[in-house]
């Protein structure tokens, strides 16, 4: 019995043609992928079938905020390009069916304002407005992501979140956890995520050292439970990463076998052995 619908995230599949990601997320009990949010690798209409056909949806986009995307910046038109790139993403989700894309104010990696954290601030929430409305105009919602102080250096945390999504004023989607990230900067994972409560929309899953489930010293029975209590109703997506700094290089690299098929395999299995053992069964 589950409960809980189960995403992966296919960032961590870098270089694999799409087809044999979809059939290996199907293969291991997926109800979704997780796509990598970089439109021009994907022919939406063809990803979009290949995923009706392997019988999973396509659940969420994992944005990437590189240096060029950044919403905050002082520089007016790399916040041009940052906003062209949320609406390229959004229109992606829009043709593979996706209802959710993730969004944050700045670049991964930008540990200090370029400017003021206030001007920095106002910028963010003119780009996550922006980019708000237009994907609400192809039915598209966001969920807005926090990240560890070494990824970024303000929005931290769920309660910070929160307030900045509030601040928006949109009312299509909300906020995210990435249990990564919140291993780090939450007094306690799953009282973080009871707190924001109904605003959670989309969750990431991982173990504190960024593998799957069981390979570190996270505790997942409480986080479920969590999740449970609030009715949380989006994906419970496994978004893994071989250790570095740099998130999206260490993919490039290669080399990282053991995040294909047996990560693929341990999440899912060990998450939902959590999940019926929550549940009595
Ligand atoms: C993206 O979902 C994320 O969690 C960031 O760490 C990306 O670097
Ligand atoms: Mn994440």
């Amino acid at each position: 019995m589950s409960g809980f619908r189960y995403s992966y995230d296919q960032l961590v599949y870098y270089g694999e043609d799409i087809e044999q990601s979809i059939d290996r997320l199907a293969r291991f009990g997926y109800d979704a992928i997780e796509l990598a949010g970089e439109p021009a690798d994907f022919d939406g209409a063809a990803v979009r079938r290949h995923a009706e056909q392997a019988g999973i949806a396509v659940g969420s986009i994992c944005s990437i905020y590189t240096a060029e995307r950044d919403l905050s910046h002082p520089d007016a038109a790399v916040r041009a390009s940052a906003l062209d790139y949320v609406k390229s993403v959004a229109d992606l989700a829009a043709e593979v069916g996706a209802p959710t894309m993730i969004i944050a104010p700045n670049a991964v990696g930008r540990l200090a304002p370029l400017s003021s954290a206030e001007d920095e601030r106002a910028w963010a929430i003119e780009g996550l407005r922006a980019g708000g409305e237009y994907a609400a105009s192809v039915g598209v919602n966001l969920t807005l992501e926090c990240w560890n102080r070494y990824e970024t250096y303000w929005l931290n945390r769920l309660d910070q979140a929160v307030e900045l999504w509030n601040a928006t004023g949109l009312t299509n989607g909300g906020v995210m956890g990435d249990t990564f990230h919140m291993n780090i900067e939450e007094d306690s994972i799953a009282g973080a995520l009871r707190r924001v409560g109904p605003l959670l929309n989309h969750i990431h899953l991982a173990d504190s050292n960024r593998a799957a489930p069981g390979q570190g010293h996270v505790d997942f029975a409480p986080i479920l439970e969590a999740l449970r209590d609030i009715d949380y109703q989006g994906y419970v997506t496994f978004e893994l990463l071989p250790p570095s700094a740099d998130p999206f290089g260490v993919m490039r690299a290669g080399g990282h076998q053991d995040f294909f098929d047996r990560f693929t395999e341990q999440a899912i299995t060990r998450v939902k052995a959590v999940e019926a053992e929550l549940a009595g069964v």
